[in-house]
Protein backbone atom coordinates (compact mmCIF):
# COMPACT_ATOMS: atom_id res chain seq x y z
CA UNK A 1 0.00 0.00 0.00
CA UNK A 2 1.43 3.38 -1.12
CA UNK A 3 2.18 5.69 1.86
CA UNK A 4 2.03 9.40 2.03
CA UNK A 5 5.31 11.16 0.98
CA UNK A 6 7.31 12.37 4.32
CA UNK A 7 7.10 16.30 4.95
CA UNK A 8 10.32 16.47 3.45
CA UNK A 9 10.98 15.93 -0.25
CA UNK A 10 14.80 16.46 0.56
CA UNK A 11 16.86 13.64 -0.87
CA UNK A 12 18.50 11.63 2.12
CA UNK A 13 21.94 10.60 1.88
CA UNK A 14 23.66 7.76 3.99
CA UNK A 15 26.29 4.98 3.16
CA UNK A 16 24.47 2.05 2.49
CA UNK A 17 20.39 1.54 1.64
CA UNK A 18 19.24 -2.27 2.27
CA UNK A 19 16.32 -2.81 0.89
CA UNK A 20 14.09 -5.58 3.07
CA UNK A 21 13.82 -6.40 6.60
CA UNK A 22 13.73 -9.87 6.81
CA UNK A 23 16.06 -11.87 8.01
CA UNK A 24 19.40 -10.82 5.64
CA UNK A 25 18.29 -7.32 5.68
CA UNK A 26 17.97 -7.01 9.73
CA UNK A 27 21.66 -9.17 9.62
CA UNK A 28 22.71 -7.11 6.97
CA UNK A 29 22.52 -3.77 9.03
CA UNK A 30 23.89 -5.11 12.27
CA UNK A 31 27.25 -5.50 10.38
CA UNK A 32 27.00 -2.38 8.79
CA UNK A 33 26.21 -0.59 11.88
CA UNK A 34 29.26 -2.19 13.12
CA UNK A 35 31.31 -0.68 10.93
CA UNK A 36 30.28 2.57 11.42
CA UNK A 37 28.33 3.32 8.04
CA UNK A 38 25.03 5.17 7.88
CA UNK A 39 22.87 2.76 7.05
CA UNK A 40 19.15 2.72 6.49
CA UNK A 41 16.61 0.11 5.45
CA UNK A 42 13.57 0.62 3.18
CA UNK A 43 10.63 -2.65 3.88
CA UNK A 44 7.37 -2.30 2.07
CA UNK A 45 6.11 -4.66 4.86
CA UNK A 46 4.99 -2.42 8.28
CA UNK A 47 6.94 -4.93 10.42
CA UNK A 48 10.03 -6.96 10.47
CA UNK A 49 10.20 -10.56 9.39
CA UNK A 50 10.44 -10.76 5.52
CA UNK A 51 8.66 -14.23 4.83
CA UNK A 52 7.80 -14.50 8.62
CA UNK A 53 5.61 -11.84 8.08
CA UNK A 54 3.68 -12.05 5.07
CA UNK A 55 3.13 -15.94 5.16
CA UNK A 56 0.61 -16.53 8.00
CA UNK A 57 -1.23 -19.14 6.54
CA UNK A 58 -2.51 -21.87 8.93
CA UNK A 59 0.13 -24.74 9.13
CA UNK A 60 3.52 -22.30 8.27
CA UNK A 61 6.06 -23.36 9.55
CA UNK A 62 9.98 -24.09 8.86
CA UNK A 63 11.12 -27.43 7.75
CA UNK A 64 14.39 -27.05 8.64
CA UNK A 65 14.79 -28.02 12.43
CA UNK A 66 14.64 -24.49 14.59
CA UNK A 67 18.01 -25.61 16.07
CA UNK A 68 19.59 -24.80 12.74
CA UNK A 69 17.36 -22.24 11.24
CA UNK A 70 18.34 -19.62 13.38
CA UNK A 71 21.20 -16.81 13.81
CA UNK A 72 23.90 -18.20 14.49
CA UNK A 73 25.83 -14.62 14.50
CA UNK A 74 25.62 -14.25 18.20
CA UNK A 75 26.74 -16.70 20.99
CA UNK A 76 24.25 -14.67 23.77
CA UNK A 77 21.24 -14.66 21.13
CA UNK A 78 21.97 -18.32 20.81
CA UNK A 79 21.46 -19.29 24.35
CA UNK A 80 18.71 -16.94 25.56
CA UNK A 81 16.50 -17.57 22.58
CA UNK A 82 14.52 -21.39 22.95
CA UNK A 83 12.18 -22.87 20.49
CA UNK A 84 9.11 -24.65 21.68
CA UNK A 85 9.29 -27.03 18.88
CA UNK A 86 11.21 -29.53 16.40
CA UNK A 87 10.00 -27.31 13.65
CA UNK A 88 8.79 -23.95 14.73
CA UNK A 89 5.21 -22.56 13.31
CA UNK A 90 5.58 -19.14 11.88
CA UNK A 91 3.90 -16.81 14.57
CA UNK A 92 7.20 -18.43 16.65
CA UNK A 93 9.58 -17.48 14.18
CA UNK A 94 8.40 -14.30 13.71
CA UNK A 95 8.22 -13.52 17.20
CA UNK A 96 12.54 -14.33 17.03
CA UNK A 97 12.82 -11.80 14.31
CA UNK A 98 10.92 -9.42 16.34
CA UNK A 99 13.03 -10.20 19.47
CA UNK A 100 16.42 -9.85 17.14
CA UNK A 101 14.90 -6.08 16.06
CA UNK A 102 14.50 -5.22 19.60
CA UNK A 103 17.71 -7.04 21.25
CA UNK A 104 19.97 -5.57 18.73
CA UNK A 105 17.80 -2.02 18.49
CA UNK A 106 17.45 -2.59 14.59
CA UNK A 107 14.32 -0.88 14.12
CA UNK A 108 15.50 2.60 14.07
CA UNK A 109 16.87 2.35 10.96
CA UNK A 110 14.23 0.78 9.10
CA UNK A 111 11.91 3.09 7.47
CA UNK A 112 8.95 0.53 7.40
CA UNK A 113 5.64 1.05 4.92
CA UNK A 114 8.64 1.92 2.22
CA UNK A 115 7.98 0.27 -1.62
CA UNK A 116 11.57 0.74 -3.32
CA UNK A 117 10.42 0.97 -7.08
CA UNK A 118 13.64 1.63 -8.59
CA UNK A 119 17.30 2.08 -8.06
CA UNK A 120 19.48 4.10 -10.60
CA UNK A 121 23.56 4.25 -10.52
CA UNK A 122 24.90 7.65 -11.18
CA UNK A 123 28.24 6.81 -12.59
CA UNK A 124 29.49 10.39 -12.22
CA UNK A 125 28.98 10.36 -8.47
CA UNK A 126 29.46 6.86 -7.76
CA UNK A 127 26.58 6.31 -5.56
CA UNK A 128 22.92 5.11 -6.08
CA UNK A 129 19.35 6.65 -5.62
CA UNK A 130 16.52 4.56 -4.68
CA UNK A 131 13.02 6.21 -5.40
CA UNK A 132 10.19 4.66 -3.24
CA UNK A 133 6.06 4.27 -4.34
CA UNK A 134 5.74 7.04 -1.97
CA UNK A 135 7.90 9.08 -4.28
CA UNK A 136 10.75 9.41 -1.83
CA UNK A 137 14.26 9.61 -2.90
CA UNK A 138 17.37 7.94 -0.98
CA UNK A 139 21.22 8.39 -2.17
CA UNK A 140 24.01 6.12 -0.96
CA UNK A 141 27.42 4.59 -1.96
CA UNK A 142 26.21 0.76 -1.64
CA UNK A 143 22.74 -0.62 -2.12
CA UNK A 144 22.14 -4.02 -1.16
CA UNK A 145 19.45 -5.67 -1.90
CA UNK A 146 18.03 -8.34 0.56
CA UNK A 147 14.75 -9.04 -1.28
CA UNK A 148 14.86 -12.46 -0.26
CA UNK A 149 13.95 -14.95 -2.79
CA UNK A 150 10.08 -16.19 -2.33
CA UNK A 151 8.59 -12.40 -1.55
CA UNK A 152 7.44 -11.71 -5.08
CA UNK A 153 4.33 -14.10 -4.58
CA UNK A 154 2.14 -14.68 -7.81
CA UNK A 155 -0.73 -12.66 -7.98
CA UNK A 156 -4.18 -15.44 -8.99
CA UNK A 157 -5.28 -14.14 -12.20
CA UNK A 158 -8.15 -16.53 -12.98
CA UNK A 159 -10.62 -15.25 -14.72
CA UNK A 160 -14.01 -13.93 -12.98
CA UNK A 161 -12.20 -13.92 -9.59
CA UNK A 162 -13.07 -10.35 -9.09
CA UNK A 163 -16.85 -11.34 -8.35
CA UNK A 164 -16.53 -14.27 -6.57
CA UNK A 165 -18.46 -13.42 -3.61
CA UNK A 166 -16.72 -15.30 -0.45
CA UNK A 167 -13.41 -14.26 0.42
CA UNK A 168 -10.51 -15.21 -0.96
CA UNK A 169 -6.63 -15.42 0.19
CA UNK A 170 -3.08 -16.17 -1.38
CA UNK A 171 -0.54 -18.06 1.12
CA UNK A 172 2.25 -15.49 0.44
CA UNK A 173 0.50 -12.16 1.84
CA UNK A 174 -1.90 -13.99 4.31
CA UNK A 175 -4.09 -11.22 6.09
CA UNK A 176 -3.19 -10.73 9.85
CA UNK A 177 -7.08 -11.17 10.75
CA UNK A 178 -7.62 -14.77 11.56
CA UNK A 179 -9.43 -16.66 8.85
CA UNK A 180 -12.52 -18.51 10.47
CA UNK A 181 -12.99 -21.88 8.81
CA UNK A 182 -15.05 -23.60 10.34
CA UNK A 183 -18.31 -24.47 9.07
CA UNK A 184 -17.54 -23.44 5.60
CA UNK A 185 -16.57 -24.52 2.27
CA UNK A 186 -13.34 -24.37 1.47
CA UNK A 187 -11.24 -24.37 -1.98
CA UNK A 188 -6.86 -24.60 -1.82
CA UNK A 189 -5.65 -24.09 -5.26
CA UNK A 190 -2.18 -25.41 -5.57
CA UNK A 191 -0.13 -28.27 -3.95
CA UNK A 192 3.57 -27.14 -3.22
CA UNK A 193 4.74 -26.63 0.32
CA UNK A 194 1.98 -23.92 1.11
CA UNK A 195 -0.50 -25.88 -0.12
CA UNK A 196 0.32 -28.98 1.52
CA UNK A 197 1.33 -27.11 5.02
CA UNK A 198 -2.08 -25.88 4.75
CA UNK A 199 -4.30 -28.45 3.48
CA UNK A 200 -4.84 -30.45 7.03
CA UNK A 201 -5.02 -27.73 9.22
CA UNK A 202 -8.09 -25.88 6.91
CA UNK A 203 -9.11 -29.54 6.69
CA UNK A 204 -9.52 -29.56 10.20
CA UNK A 205 -12.29 -26.98 10.54
CA UNK A 206 -13.88 -26.57 7.57
CA UNK A 207 -16.85 -28.43 6.59
CA UNK A 208 -15.84 -29.60 3.12
CA UNK A 209 -12.54 -29.06 1.66
CA UNK A 210 -11.72 -29.51 -1.64
CA UNK A 211 -7.83 -29.40 -2.70
CA UNK A 212 -7.34 -28.52 -6.65
CA UNK A 213 -4.46 -30.14 -7.27
CA UNK A 214 -2.36 -29.88 -11.35
CA UNK A 215 0.99 -31.46 -10.11
CA UNK A 216 1.46 -33.74 -6.95
CA UNK A 217 4.49 -33.41 -4.95
CA UNK A 218 6.84 -35.37 -3.04
CA UNK A 219 6.18 -34.94 0.71
CA UNK A 220 8.22 -36.44 3.70
CA UNK A 221 6.76 -36.55 7.37
CA UNK A 222 8.15 -33.85 9.93
CA UNK A 223 7.45 -35.45 12.69
CA UNK A 224 7.19 -32.32 14.60
CA UNK A 225 7.39 -32.61 18.43
CA UNK A 226 8.30 -30.54 21.49
CA UNK A 227 11.41 -29.67 21.47
CA UNK A 228 13.23 -32.44 23.73
CA UNK A 229 15.13 -30.22 26.51
CA UNK A 230 18.07 -32.90 26.42
CA UNK A 231 18.67 -32.50 22.94
CA UNK A 232 18.47 -28.38 23.20
CA UNK A 233 21.11 -28.66 26.02
CA UNK A 234 23.44 -30.56 24.18
CA UNK A 235 23.13 -28.56 21.05
CA UNK A 236 23.18 -25.33 23.16
CA UNK A 237 26.52 -26.58 24.56
CA UNK A 238 28.55 -26.97 21.98
CA UNK A 239 26.83 -24.40 19.39
CA UNK A 240 29.70 -22.82 18.04
CA UNK A 241 30.83 -26.66 16.50
CA UNK A 242 27.41 -27.30 15.60
CA UNK A 243 26.80 -24.34 13.40
CA UNK A 244 30.71 -24.64 11.70
CA UNK A 245 29.31 -28.20 10.91
CA UNK A 246 26.22 -26.49 9.19
CA UNK A 247 28.32 -24.23 7.66
CA UNK A 248 30.59 -26.20 6.11
CA UNK A 249 28.19 -29.07 4.91
CA UNK A 250 26.54 -29.70 1.66
CA UNK A 251 22.89 -27.85 2.69
CA UNK A 252 23.73 -25.51 5.74
CA UNK A 253 22.57 -28.81 8.13
CA UNK A 254 23.22 -32.05 9.27
CA UNK A 255 21.20 -35.10 7.85
CA UNK A 256 21.74 -38.29 9.91
CA UNK A 257 24.36 -40.16 9.31
CA UNK A 258 25.13 -43.97 8.15
CA UNK A 259 27.62 -45.52 6.06
CA UNK A 260 25.11 -46.05 2.85
CA UNK A 261 25.50 -42.46 2.57
CA UNK A 262 28.62 -43.21 0.85
CA UNK A 263 27.02 -45.65 -1.20
CA UNK A 264 25.28 -45.91 -4.28
CA UNK A 265 21.38 -46.82 -3.69
CA UNK A 266 22.14 -49.69 -6.62
CA UNK A 267 24.81 -50.85 -4.71
CA UNK A 268 23.11 -52.61 -2.32
CA UNK A 269 20.44 -55.01 -2.46
CA UNK A 270 16.34 -54.13 -2.44
CA UNK A 271 16.00 -55.03 1.33
CA UNK A 272 18.86 -52.78 2.44
CA UNK A 273 17.48 -49.36 0.82
CA UNK A 274 14.41 -50.41 1.74
CA UNK A 275 15.55 -50.40 5.78
CA UNK A 276 17.79 -47.03 5.20
CA UNK A 277 14.68 -45.24 3.60
CA UNK A 278 12.44 -46.37 6.36
CA UNK A 279 14.88 -45.38 9.26
CA UNK A 280 15.07 -41.85 7.58
CA UNK A 281 11.35 -41.44 7.04
CA UNK A 282 10.84 -42.37 10.89
CA UNK A 283 12.87 -39.57 11.65
CA UNK A 284 11.37 -37.04 9.59
CA UNK A 285 12.73 -34.32 7.69
CA UNK A 286 14.66 -34.00 4.45
CA UNK A 287 17.17 -36.89 5.35
CA UNK A 288 15.16 -38.91 3.08
CA UNK A 289 17.22 -37.70 -0.07
CA UNK A 290 20.64 -37.99 1.67
CA UNK A 291 20.31 -41.75 1.70
CA UNK A 292 22.79 -42.38 -0.78
CA UNK A 293 25.41 -40.54 -2.78
CA UNK A 294 23.57 -41.03 -6.43
CA UNK A 295 19.78 -39.41 -5.71
CA UNK A 296 20.40 -36.49 -7.02
CA UNK A 297 22.56 -37.98 -9.86
CA UNK A 298 21.36 -40.95 -11.35
CA UNK A 299 17.64 -41.45 -12.25
CA UNK A 300 17.85 -45.30 -11.46
CA UNK A 301 18.76 -44.76 -8.30
CA UNK A 302 16.47 -41.82 -7.35
CA UNK A 303 13.80 -44.35 -8.68
CA UNK A 304 14.28 -46.51 -5.58
CA UNK A 305 13.76 -43.51 -3.31
CA UNK A 306 10.41 -41.94 -5.69
CA UNK A 307 9.14 -45.85 -5.25
CA UNK A 308 9.67 -45.56 -1.48
CA UNK A 309 7.72 -42.93 -1.20
CA UNK A 310 4.72 -43.85 -3.97
CA UNK A 311 4.26 -46.70 -1.57
CA UNK A 312 4.11 -44.68 1.17
CA UNK A 313 1.04 -42.64 -0.08
CA UNK A 314 -0.74 -45.98 -1.24
CA UNK A 315 -0.33 -47.18 1.92
CA UNK A 316 -1.51 -44.16 4.17
CA UNK A 317 -4.50 -43.27 1.67
CA UNK A 318 -7.25 -45.53 2.03
CA UNK A 319 -9.10 -44.64 -1.62
CA UNK A 320 -6.42 -46.22 -4.30
CA UNK A 321 -7.88 -44.06 -7.35
CA UNK A 322 -6.72 -40.25 -4.85
CA UNK A 323 -3.72 -42.55 -4.19
CA UNK A 324 -2.72 -42.98 -7.60
CA UNK A 325 -3.01 -39.28 -7.99
CA UNK A 326 -1.15 -38.00 -5.15
CA UNK A 327 1.93 -39.99 -6.83
CA UNK A 328 4.36 -37.39 -8.01
CA UNK A 329 5.68 -39.35 -11.47
CA UNK A 330 7.04 -35.58 -13.52
CA UNK A 331 9.75 -35.60 -11.60
CA UNK A 332 12.86 -36.97 -10.08
CA UNK A 333 12.52 -36.81 -6.12
CA UNK A 334 14.54 -34.08 -4.52
CA UNK A 335 14.40 -32.22 -8.00
CA UNK A 336 11.72 -29.55 -6.49
CA UNK A 337 11.94 -28.74 -2.97
CA UNK A 338 10.65 -31.40 -1.22
CA UNK A 339 7.75 -30.48 1.21
CA UNK A 340 7.90 -31.82 4.99
CA UNK A 341 4.68 -31.94 6.25
CA UNK A 342 2.26 -32.84 9.29
CA UNK A 343 -0.50 -35.78 8.08
CA UNK A 344 -0.79 -34.34 4.83
CA UNK A 345 -1.54 -37.82 3.07
CA UNK A 346 -3.78 -38.69 5.87
CA UNK A 347 -5.94 -35.80 5.38
CA UNK A 348 -7.13 -37.07 2.19
CA UNK A 349 -8.92 -39.91 4.35
CA UNK A 350 -11.27 -37.65 5.85
CA UNK A 351 -14.82 -37.53 4.74
CA UNK A 352 -14.43 -33.37 4.20
CA UNK A 353 -11.66 -33.55 1.76
CA UNK A 354 -12.16 -34.06 -1.83
CA UNK A 355 -9.31 -33.84 -4.63
CA UNK A 356 -9.69 -32.34 -7.30
CA UNK A 357 -7.24 -33.02 -10.50
CA UNK A 358 -6.78 -29.94 -12.02
CA UNK A 359 -4.14 -31.49 -14.78
CA UNK A 360 -7.07 -33.60 -15.89
CA UNK A 361 -10.08 -30.97 -15.72
CA UNK A 362 -8.56 -27.72 -15.92
CA UNK A 363 -9.77 -24.59 -14.09
CA UNK A 364 -11.92 -22.53 -16.65
CA UNK A 365 -12.26 -19.57 -14.32
CA UNK A 366 -14.29 -18.09 -10.86
CA UNK A 367 -17.81 -17.94 -10.65
CA UNK A 368 -19.64 -15.86 -8.40
CA UNK A 369 -20.41 -18.93 -6.39
CA UNK A 370 -16.99 -20.90 -6.85
CA UNK A 371 -14.54 -22.71 -9.03
CA UNK A 372 -15.59 -23.86 -12.49
CA UNK A 373 -13.26 -26.85 -13.96
CA UNK A 374 -13.66 -28.07 -17.18
CA UNK A 375 -15.82 -30.69 -15.79
CA UNK A 376 -17.87 -28.93 -12.93
CA UNK A 377 -18.88 -26.29 -11.13
CA UNK A 378 -17.36 -26.21 -6.58
CA UNK A 379 -19.47 -24.02 -4.95
CA UNK A 380 -16.92 -22.62 -2.32
CA UNK A 381 -17.08 -19.80 0.77
CA UNK A 382 -13.12 -19.13 1.18
CA UNK A 383 -10.70 -19.47 -2.17
CA UNK A 384 -7.47 -20.04 -0.97
CA UNK A 385 -4.53 -19.39 -3.75
CA UNK A 386 -0.95 -21.54 -2.93
CA UNK A 387 0.24 -20.51 -6.44
CA UNK A 388 3.86 -19.76 -5.47
CA UNK A 389 6.21 -17.42 -6.40
CA UNK A 390 8.19 -15.45 -8.84
CA UNK A 391 11.36 -16.94 -7.39
CA UNK A 392 15.04 -15.42 -7.29
CA UNK A 393 14.20 -13.12 -9.77
CA UNK A 394 10.80 -11.94 -9.53
CA UNK A 395 11.68 -9.78 -6.10
CA UNK A 396 15.03 -7.68 -8.25
CA UNK A 397 12.92 -7.22 -11.75
CA UNK A 398 9.64 -6.14 -10.33
CA UNK A 399 12.07 -3.12 -8.99
CA UNK A 400 13.58 -1.19 -12.01
CA UNK A 401 17.46 -1.59 -11.81
CA UNK A 402 19.17 0.33 -13.61
CA UNK A 403 23.33 0.30 -13.72
CA UNK A 404 26.22 1.64 -15.40
CA UNK A 405 25.02 3.93 -18.23
CA UNK A 406 21.24 3.41 -17.81
CA UNK A 407 21.40 -0.27 -18.55
CA UNK A 408 18.45 -1.92 -17.24
CA UNK A 409 18.80 -5.04 -15.45
CA UNK A 410 15.45 -6.14 -16.72
CA UNK A 411 17.10 -6.03 -20.30
CA UNK A 412 19.95 -7.25 -18.94
CA UNK A 413 18.43 -10.55 -17.73
CA UNK A 414 15.79 -10.66 -20.44
CA UNK A 415 17.65 -14.60 -21.11
CA UNK A 416 17.75 -15.41 -17.43
CA UNK A 417 19.76 -14.43 -14.39
CA UNK A 418 23.67 -13.82 -15.05
CA UNK A 419 25.50 -12.98 -11.89
CA UNK A 420 29.18 -13.67 -9.96
CA UNK A 421 28.75 -15.58 -7.17
CA UNK A 422 25.29 -14.36 -6.98
CA UNK A 423 26.22 -11.52 -5.53
CA UNK A 424 27.24 -9.11 -7.99
CA UNK A 425 26.33 -8.08 -11.27
CA UNK A 426 28.65 -6.52 -14.16
CA UNK A 427 27.19 -3.36 -14.82
CA UNK A 428 25.44 -2.79 -11.67
CA UNK A 429 28.40 -1.26 -9.67
CA UNK A 430 28.31 -1.33 -5.68
CA UNK A 431 25.33 -2.93 -6.01
CA UNK A 432 25.16 -6.62 -3.71
CA UNK A 433 22.26 -9.28 -4.12
CA UNK A 434 21.76 -11.31 -0.61
CA UNK A 435 21.27 -15.27 -1.84
CA UNK A 436 20.92 -14.04 -5.43
CA UNK A 437 21.07 -16.96 -8.56
CA UNK A 438 24.20 -18.42 -8.70
CA UNK A 439 24.34 -18.72 -5.14
CA UNK A 440 23.12 -22.16 -2.76
CA UNK A 441 20.29 -20.00 -1.79
CA UNK A 442 17.35 -22.20 -1.89
CA UNK A 443 19.15 -25.63 -2.08
CA UNK A 444 20.29 -24.79 1.62
CA UNK A 445 19.35 -23.88 5.36
CA UNK A 446 18.96 -20.45 4.13
CA UNK A 447 19.53 -18.93 7.55
CA UNK A 448 23.20 -19.94 7.23
CA UNK A 449 23.54 -19.04 3.22
CA UNK A 450 22.09 -15.68 4.38
CA UNK A 451 25.12 -15.24 6.83
CA UNK A 452 27.78 -16.11 4.79
CA UNK A 453 26.42 -13.25 2.06
CA UNK A 454 26.25 -10.94 4.56
CA UNK A 455 29.47 -11.59 6.26
CA UNK A 456 31.17 -11.72 3.00
CA UNK A 457 29.47 -8.39 2.19
CA UNK A 458 30.22 -6.23 4.86
CA UNK A 459 34.13 -7.42 5.11
CA UNK A 460 34.24 -6.82 1.51
CA UNK A 461 32.57 -3.02 2.15
CA UNK A 462 34.88 -2.73 5.04
CA UNK A 463 38.05 -3.78 2.76
CA UNK A 464 36.48 -1.15 0.27
CA UNK A 465 36.52 1.66 2.68
CA UNK A 466 39.81 1.24 4.05
CA UNK A 467 41.35 0.91 0.64
CA UNK A 468 39.02 4.42 -0.76
CA UNK A 469 38.04 2.24 -3.25
CA UNK A 470 34.83 4.16 -4.74
CA UNK A 471 33.96 1.39 -6.97
CA UNK A 472 33.76 -2.60 -7.38
CA UNK A 473 31.82 -4.51 -10.18
CA UNK A 474 32.40 -7.55 -10.92
CA UNK A 475 34.06 -8.22 -14.31
CA UNK A 476 31.94 -9.34 -17.66
CA UNK A 477 34.79 -12.67 -17.92
CA UNK A 478 34.20 -13.56 -14.22
CA UNK A 479 30.82 -13.51 -14.33
CA UNK A 480 30.38 -15.38 -17.16
CA UNK A 481 32.99 -17.85 -16.24
CA UNK A 482 31.18 -18.16 -13.15
CA UNK A 483 27.60 -18.57 -14.44
CA UNK A 484 29.32 -21.39 -16.81
CA UNK A 485 30.02 -22.88 -13.59
CA UNK A 486 26.93 -22.93 -12.42
CA UNK A 487 25.29 -24.29 -14.97
CA UNK A 488 27.89 -27.32 -15.60
CA UNK A 489 27.17 -28.12 -11.78
CA UNK A 490 23.57 -27.88 -12.43
CA UNK A 491 24.18 -29.75 -15.71
CA UNK A 492 25.33 -32.76 -13.14
CA UNK A 493 22.23 -33.22 -11.54
CA UNK A 494 18.63 -34.30 -11.79
CA UNK A 495 17.63 -30.71 -10.70
CA UNK A 496 16.91 -29.26 -14.79
CA UNK A 497 14.53 -32.31 -15.21
CA UNK A 498 11.79 -30.94 -13.12
CA UNK A 499 9.40 -28.37 -14.20
CA UNK A 500 10.03 -26.61 -10.92
CA UNK A 501 10.46 -22.69 -9.67
CA UNK A 502 14.28 -23.38 -10.07
CA UNK A 503 14.08 -23.50 -13.20
CA UNK A 504 11.40 -20.15 -13.06
CA UNK A 505 9.16 -23.17 -15.10
CA UNK A 506 5.89 -21.43 -12.87
CA UNK A 507 5.97 -18.61 -14.86
CA UNK A 508 4.55 -18.13 -18.46
CA UNK A 509 7.41 -16.97 -20.03
CA UNK A 510 10.14 -16.74 -17.78
CA UNK A 511 13.66 -18.26 -19.38
CA UNK A 512 14.18 -21.69 -18.56
CA UNK A 513 17.87 -21.16 -16.51
CA UNK A 514 18.37 -23.92 -13.17
CA UNK A 515 19.40 -20.75 -10.74
CA UNK A 516 20.77 -22.37 -7.64
CA UNK A 517 24.58 -22.79 -7.30
CA UNK A 518 24.54 -26.71 -6.18
CA UNK A 519 27.42 -27.02 -5.59
CA UNK A 520 27.10 -27.21 -1.89
CA UNK A 521 27.27 -24.32 0.75
CA UNK A 522 30.36 -25.92 2.25
CA UNK A 523 32.53 -25.77 -0.88
CA UNK A 524 30.61 -22.00 -2.10
CA UNK A 525 31.90 -21.14 1.11
CA UNK A 526 35.67 -22.03 -0.03
CA UNK A 527 34.97 -20.45 -3.22
CA UNK A 528 34.15 -16.80 -2.13
CA UNK A 529 36.36 -16.40 0.34
CA UNK A 530 38.68 -17.86 -2.03
CA UNK A 531 37.92 -14.56 -4.28
CA UNK A 532 38.19 -12.05 -0.79
CA UNK A 533 41.69 -13.45 -0.51
CA UNK A 534 42.83 -12.60 -3.99
CA UNK A 535 41.62 -9.29 -2.97
CA UNK A 536 38.42 -9.36 -4.82
CA UNK A 537 39.43 -11.66 -7.60
CA UNK A 538 36.75 -11.41 -11.12
CA UNK A 539 36.12 -7.68 -9.58
CA UNK A 540 37.37 -4.05 -11.07
CA UNK A 541 38.24 -2.04 -8.01
CA UNK A 542 38.34 1.84 -9.08
CA UNK A 543 39.38 4.52 -6.50
P1 LIG B 1 12.58 -12.29 2.89
O1 LIG B 1 12.27 -12.90 4.18
O2 LIG B 1 11.75 -12.64 1.72
O3 LIG B 1 12.58 -10.73 3.10
C1 LIG B 1 12.68 -9.84 2.02
C2 LIG B 1 12.01 -8.55 2.42
O4 LIG B 1 12.17 -7.62 1.35
C3 LIG B 1 10.52 -8.69 2.64
O5 LIG B 1 10.19 -8.20 3.92
C4 LIG B 1 9.89 -7.85 1.55
O6 LIG B 1 8.71 -7.21 1.98
C5 LIG B 1 10.99 -6.86 1.25
N1 LIG B 1 10.92 -6.33 -0.10
C6 LIG B 1 10.92 -7.02 -1.27
N2 LIG B 1 10.83 -6.17 -2.31
C7 LIG B 1 10.79 -4.92 -1.78
C8 LIG B 1 10.71 -3.63 -2.35
N3 LIG B 1 10.67 -3.45 -3.68
N4 LIG B 1 10.69 -2.56 -1.51
C9 LIG B 1 10.75 -2.72 -0.17
N5 LIG B 1 10.82 -3.93 0.42
C10 LIG B 1 10.85 -5.01 -0.38
N6 LIG B 1 14.02 -21.39 4.11
C11 LIG B 1 14.65 -22.28 4.89
O7 LIG B 1 15.87 -22.41 4.82
N7 LIG B 1 13.97 -23.02 5.79
C12 LIG B 1 12.63 -22.92 5.92
O8 LIG B 1 12.06 -23.61 6.73
C13 LIG B 1 11.92 -22.02 5.07
N8 LIG B 1 10.59 -21.91 5.13
C14 LIG B 1 9.94 -21.07 4.27
C15 LIG B 1 8.56 -21.00 4.33
C16 LIG B 1 7.88 -20.21 3.45
C17 LIG B 1 6.39 -20.10 3.55
C18 LIG B 1 8.58 -19.49 2.46
C19 LIG B 1 7.85 -18.63 1.46
C20 LIG B 1 9.96 -19.54 2.41
C21 LIG B 1 10.65 -20.32 3.33
N9 LIG B 1 12.03 -20.40 3.33
C22 LIG B 1 12.69 -21.26 4.17
C23 LIG B 1 12.82 -19.47 2.53
C24 LIG B 1 12.85 -18.08 3.26
O9 LIG B 1 12.42 -17.17 2.32
C25 LIG B 1 14.24 -17.80 3.80
O10 LIG B 1 14.62 -18.81 4.71
C26 LIG B 1 14.40 -16.46 4.53
O11 LIG B 1 13.36 -16.18 5.41
C27 LIG B 1 14.61 -15.32 3.55
O12 LIG B 1 14.97 -14.16 4.24
P2 LIG B 1 15.34 -12.85 3.41
O13 LIG B 1 15.50 -11.76 4.38
O14 LIG B 1 16.46 -13.12 2.49
O15 LIG B 1 14.08 -12.62 2.47
O1 LIG C 1 4.75 -22.67 -4.25
P1 LIG C 1 5.06 -23.81 -5.33
P2 LIG C 1 4.72 -22.75 -2.65
N1 LIG C 1 -3.72 -23.62 -11.49
O2 LIG C 1 5.47 -23.08 -6.57
C1 LIG C 1 0.09 -24.72 -8.32
C2 LIG C 1 9.16 -22.42 0.18
N2 LIG C 1 8.19 -22.81 1.21
O3 LIG C 1 4.35 -21.43 -2.15
O4 LIG C 1 3.22 -27.58 -10.07
C3 LIG C 1 -3.57 -24.66 -10.67
O5 LIG C 1 5.96 -24.84 -4.82
C4 LIG C 1 1.33 -25.42 -8.75
O6 LIG C 1 1.03 -26.44 -9.68
P3 LIG C 1 2.13 -26.86 -10.82
C5 LIG C 1 9.73 -23.68 -0.44
O7 LIG C 1 11.04 -23.41 -0.86
C6 LIG C 1 8.60 -23.57 2.23
O8 LIG C 1 3.96 -23.92 -2.20
O9 LIG C 1 2.63 -25.57 -11.42
N3 LIG C 1 -2.50 -24.83 -9.87
C7 LIG C 1 1.86 -25.91 -7.42
O10 LIG C 1 1.21 -27.07 -7.02
C8 LIG C 1 8.79 -23.89 -1.59
O11 LIG C 1 9.30 -24.72 -2.61
C9 LIG C 1 7.71 -24.00 3.16
O12 LIG C 1 1.39 -27.69 -11.75
C10 LIG C 1 -1.56 -23.87 -9.93
C11 LIG C 1 1.49 -24.77 -6.48
O13 LIG C 1 0.45 -24.05 -7.11
C12 LIG C 1 8.55 -22.47 -2.06
O14 LIG C 1 8.49 -21.71 -0.84
C13 LIG C 1 6.38 -23.66 3.07
C14 LIG C 1 -1.67 -22.75 -10.75
C15 LIG C 1 2.63 -23.82 -6.21
O15 LIG C 1 3.64 -24.50 -5.55
C16 LIG C 1 7.29 -22.26 -2.86
O16 LIG C 1 6.23 -23.02 -2.27
C17 LIG C 1 5.98 -22.88 2.00
C18 LIG C 1 -2.81 -22.64 -11.56
N4 LIG C 1 -2.99 -21.62 -12.39
C19 LIG C 1 6.89 -22.46 1.08
N5 LIG C 1 -0.58 -21.98 -10.57
C20 LIG C 1 8.15 -24.88 4.26
O17 LIG C 1 7.64 -25.96 4.43
C21 LIG C 1 0.20 -22.61 -9.67
N6 LIG C 1 -0.40 -23.75 -9.27
C22 LIG C 1 9.20 -24.44 5.11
Amino acid sequence: MAREPRETSAVQTFDALIVGAGLSGLYMLHRLRALGLSTLVLEQADGVGGTWYWNRYPGARCDIESLDYSYSFSPELEQEWTWSQRYAEQAEILEYINYVADRFDLRRDILFNTRVVSAHYNDAAAHWTLATEAGEQFVAKYCIMALGCLSAPQTPNFPGLEQFRGEWYQTGAWPHHPVDFRGKRVAVVGTGSSGIQSIPVIARDAEHLYVFQRTPNFSVPAHNRPADPAEVQRVKAHYAQHRERNRTSHSGFLVPRSPNMERSALEVDSATREQEYWWRWNNGGFGLTSAFNDLYSNLEANATAAAFVHDRIREIVRDPQVAELLIPRDHPIGTKRLCVDTDYYATYNRENVSLVNVRATPIVGITPAGIRTTAAEYAVDILVFAIGFDAMTGPLLRIDIRGSGGIALRDVWAGGPRTYLGIAIAGFPNMFTITGPGSPSVLSNMIISIEQHVEWVSECIEYLEEHQVRKIEATVAAQDAWVDRVNQLGEETLYPLANSWYVGANIPGKPRVFMPYVGGVGTYREECATVAEQGYAGFALTT
